[in-house]
């Protein structure tokens, strides 16, 4: 593990480095009889599944908590813990894409089938993410168990885990047959729902992590959290955007908002602008598998310059972020906030 403080793809090398060790030490946990066909099937799944995204959640476990330590060198201990702790959010996120890709009937994810679709997988997926949830006590205690932050650390990612599943839960209750009303969608309902399913995992976790690694205790940063938060549900506006008019091979996943009849941003944007006429067609052709109806929609989202109003949205959340930002007392702090914008804003994947 040369070069531990070195650039960007350094740092990447380094960070996969990481993930190497975590994995061989799961396949050789003595609390379980391996056979080679068990070690096999784990070793393939966490491939499949974990290491093959963005990996921006992770990697910003570490930058935040350089940041935080104002550039001093970090030694090898301290990035391989960050590194450690980035990778349980890899991990986190894992568990929830295999059941999330499940529940929405996803095909592709990350350039590739989704897990449960690959031959043989089929619903042995639900029980691989239940062991994905349950990799991430273990690393924690090998790893963690001595610090001062443990507790902290165990109930951190309890808290989130749970917030995500509830966001989940309303993502998913708000599209049951016999109960799909457009009318019930509004940007309150959607905030309620990102906020929840991705903001707080995606964004305020790994903050969190460096933040108690740093010896921070996370109740004096009421205000990182809210600023990370709004930052999250950008974030999943910018998702649902791309749902629709994301180019799939560079957002490496085929949309199904439309068809899965989701309270997506674009949705809520789209039911807030149209005529009364407009508004049929929408209540006619959203929330079917048919891919005439999801073009009818689609359609509809052209007509009524929905990139227009996203480009808008963008511009006018980075202002508003960023003068947020600029109002934190630390400078530190700012560093790590504006890092994480700069790496979202804009993005096509
Ligand atoms: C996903 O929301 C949220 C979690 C917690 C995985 P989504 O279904 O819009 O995500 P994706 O577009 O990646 O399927
Ligand atoms: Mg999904
Ligand atoms: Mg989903
Ligand atoms: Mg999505």
């Amino acid at each position: 593990m040369a070069n531990l403080n070195g650039t960007t793809s350094d740092l990447r090398t380094t960070f996969l480095g990481v993930y190497s060790v975590l994995k061989s030490e799961l396949l050789n946990d003595p609390a379980f009889e391996w056979t080679d066909d068990s070690r096999r099937w784990v070793d393939r799944m966490l491939d499949y599944n974990v290491p093959g995204g963005k990996l921006n959640r992770g990697l910003s476990v570490i930058d935040s908590y350089k940041l935080l330590k104002e550039g001093k060198e970090l030694t090898e201990d301290e990035v391989f813990l960050a590194s450690a702790l980035g990778w349980c959010i890899e991990w986190l996120q894992a568990y929830f894409l295999v059941l999330d890709d499940i529940m929405d009937n996803s095909h592709i994810r990350r350039g590739q089938l989704c897990w449960f679709r690959v031959p043989k997988v089929g619903m042995i997926a639900a029980n691989d993410s239940v062991l994905l949830r349950n990799h991430i006590p273990r690393i924690l205690k090998k790893h963690f168990r001595e610090k001062a932050y443990y507790v902290d650390l165990l109930d951190l990612f309890n808290e989130v885990e749970f917030q995500t599943a509830s966001g989940q839960m309303i993502d998913l209750i708000t599209t049951l047959e016999g109960e799909k009303d457009l009318s019930k969608y509004s940007l309150s309902l959607h905030r309620r729902i990102v906020q929840y399913k991705t903001a707080y995992y995606s964004f305020y976790l790994p903050v969190a992590c460096a933040l108690l690694m740093a010896g921070e205790n996370l109740d004096n940063h009421i205000d990182v959290k809210n600023i990370l938060i709004d930052m999250g549900i950008y974030f999943q506006v910018q998702d649902d955007y791309l749902d629709s008019f994301g180019e799939p091979e560079k957002v490496g996943k085929i949309g199904t908002d439309i068809e899965d009849f989701k309270c997506s941003w674009l949705v809520v944007k789209a039911l807030e602008r149209c005529s009364e006429e407009q508004k049929k067609i929408l209540f006619a052709h959203y929330g079917k598998a048919d891919a005439a109806d999801v073009a009818k929609v689609k359609a509809l989202y052209h007509e009524l310059d929905l990139q227009g109003v996203f480009a808008e949205y963008e511009s006018k959340s980075y202002e508003k972020l960023t003068s947020c930002i600029e109002a934190h007392p630390s400078k530190a702090v700012q560093s790590v906030l504006k890092s994480f914008l700069g790496k979202i804003y804009k993005r096509q994947k």
